[in-house]
């Protein structure tokens, strides 16, 4: 049993698969060839740990919904948390298209999995790496790079999503501490977090951010229940009844939503290429499948409706390849806008999304199974169109950065 705080504990037998991973990259339009000898490797080395430690048990993990909270620990030793962080803060010293990579990989053996990743390297190492003192990144950092610590990240509330910068979560001044009270909802690892980076406003109104410890007196993580979606993934609350937050938690100089959207616009970059990899797992079993399944006396694929739905697959995967290496070669420079990010998150979450149900369609009624991907990552995918802002959300911050009109306001 691996043991959490909060008391939550979760079993490490799970069923192992008798199915072999077969995936194959697919790679069109040959972009390999834009790739450093250091991103094919990062990519190799995680595509080989998917195979080994998620595949086998992914689809036991999501048929029970319990988080493999051991590989918590595997994701640290492989380097996929905050992978373009400084080595000297517990980061992989990379660059942001490795970093894309390494969520790409993830995300084509679960989305959940990448969830697990990406929260701790950019919705908690990051906000730390970019904006705590010295003292608080060297007290943190390390233990979170090896997995030694799990994080969260606490945004959301009950009333408010879309609309952060309405939150009812705050702190008052208190000598030496602030006295936090107020609410979380919807926070990926936080059931099983050793610390919560925790966003509420101070007496001005102002939007704070400052890392909350479990264990502290007036904090419960309570687990949320009942998810048809992500449910490899654990999903909880953040309440906070009169909590004292010492005074060198609180990140000293960011003040504003720009904090927390600043490490948002950087989840989202590892989305916008995480979400390509569920993408290739589905498109790659309805091609195999495609070509192993016998009607009418010969494979679906012959059939040009089921050709129609592979070509159009792969044309739309190649074009959000594309994209993401284009925005990483931007990430990489820091010339990429927020706006750009949003685009790309949209786009791949969606073009994911479509491709995860034709794949299920190629795969007929087999492809409702746990024998095959398409409709666990179906399923996990209508979470990433919603979470770190929803389809509709994006489009209009490209609407708004388009026409210059804010659609919010
Ligand atoms: P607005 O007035 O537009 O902006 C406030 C300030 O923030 C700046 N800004 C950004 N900075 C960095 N990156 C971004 N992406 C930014 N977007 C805006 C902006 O320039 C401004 O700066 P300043 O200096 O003028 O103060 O703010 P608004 O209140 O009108 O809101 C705009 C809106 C709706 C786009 C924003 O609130 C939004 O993105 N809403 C969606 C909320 C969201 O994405 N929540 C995600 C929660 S975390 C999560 O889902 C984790 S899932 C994890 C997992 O399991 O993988
Ligand atoms: P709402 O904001 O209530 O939106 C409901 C609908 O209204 C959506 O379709 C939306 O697009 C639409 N809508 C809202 N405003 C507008 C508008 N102006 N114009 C048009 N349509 C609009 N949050 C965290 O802080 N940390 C986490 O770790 C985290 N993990 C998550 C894990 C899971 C499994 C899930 C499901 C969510 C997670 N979230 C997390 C929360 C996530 O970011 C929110 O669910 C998301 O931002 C949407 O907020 P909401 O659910 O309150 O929906």
């Amino acid at each position: 049993m691996g043991n959490f705080p909060n008391g939550v504990s979760t079993p490490v037998d799970f069923h192992r698969s008798a199915k072999t991973d077969q995936f194959q990259h697919h790679d069109y339009y040959v972009l390999d060839e834009l790739l450093s000898e250091e991103h094919l490797l990062a990519r190799a080395s995680v595509r080989d740990w998917v195979k080994q430690s998620v595949s086998p048990i992914i689809e036991d993990a999501a048929n029970r919904s319990l988080c493999p909270t051991h590989l918590f620990k595997e994701l640290g030793d492989i380097g996929a948390y905050g992978p373009s962080i400084p080595a000297k803060y517990g980061g992989g010293g990379m660059d942001d298209i490795a970093y894309g990579i390494i969520m790409q990989e993830l995300e084509r053996g679960d989305s959940g999995i990448r969830s697990m990743a990406s929260v701790q390297g950019s919705l908690v190492m990051y906000p730390i790496y970019r904006y705590a003192s010295e003292e608080q990144k060297m007290k943190w950092l390390p233990k979170l790079g090896t997995g030694e610590f799990i994080g969260c990240f606490g945004l959301t509330e009950p009333d408010h999503g879309s609309n952060p910068s309405g939150m009812l979560t705050n702190i008052k001044d208190d000598g030496d501490a602030y006295i936090l009270n107020g609410s979380k909802m919807w926070i990926t690892n936080s059931p099983v977090a050793d610390l919560a980076v925790v966003w509420a406003k101070d007496e001005e109104g102002k939007i704070r951010g400052m890392v909350v410890e479990t264990g502290t007196k007036g904090f419960s993580t309570p687990e949320i229940h009942g998810k048809w979606s992500l449910r490899a993934s654990i999903t909880g609350e953040l309440v906070f009844e009169d909590v004292r937050v010492p005074k060198e938690n609180v990140f000293p100089e960011i003040k504003g939503l720009k904090g927390p959207l600043s490490c948002l616009t950087k989840a989202r970059y590892g989305i916008a290429w995480g979400a390509i990899g569920a993408a290739l797992d589905c498109y790659d079993s309805a091609l195999r499948y495609s070509q192993e399944r016998i009607q009418f006396g010969k494979p679906i694929g012959g059939f040009q409706l089921t050709q129609k739905k592979l070509a159009e697959m792969i044309t739309e995967i190649t074009k959000a390849q594309l994209l993401t290496w284009r925005l990483g070669t931007l990430m990489n420079n820091g010339k990429a806008t927020p706006a750009q990010v949003s685009m790309a998150k949209r786009n791949n979450v969606h073009m994911a999304l479509e491709i995860a149900r034709e794949a299920r369609q190629i795969h007929g009624g087999m492809g409702i199974t746990n024998e095959y991907p398409c409709m666990r990552h179906m399923m996990n995918l209508e979470t990433v169109l919603t979470y770190e802002g929803t389809h509709d959300i994006h489009l209009l911050i490209t609407g708004m950065d388009v026409t210059g009109l804010n659609a919010f306001k």
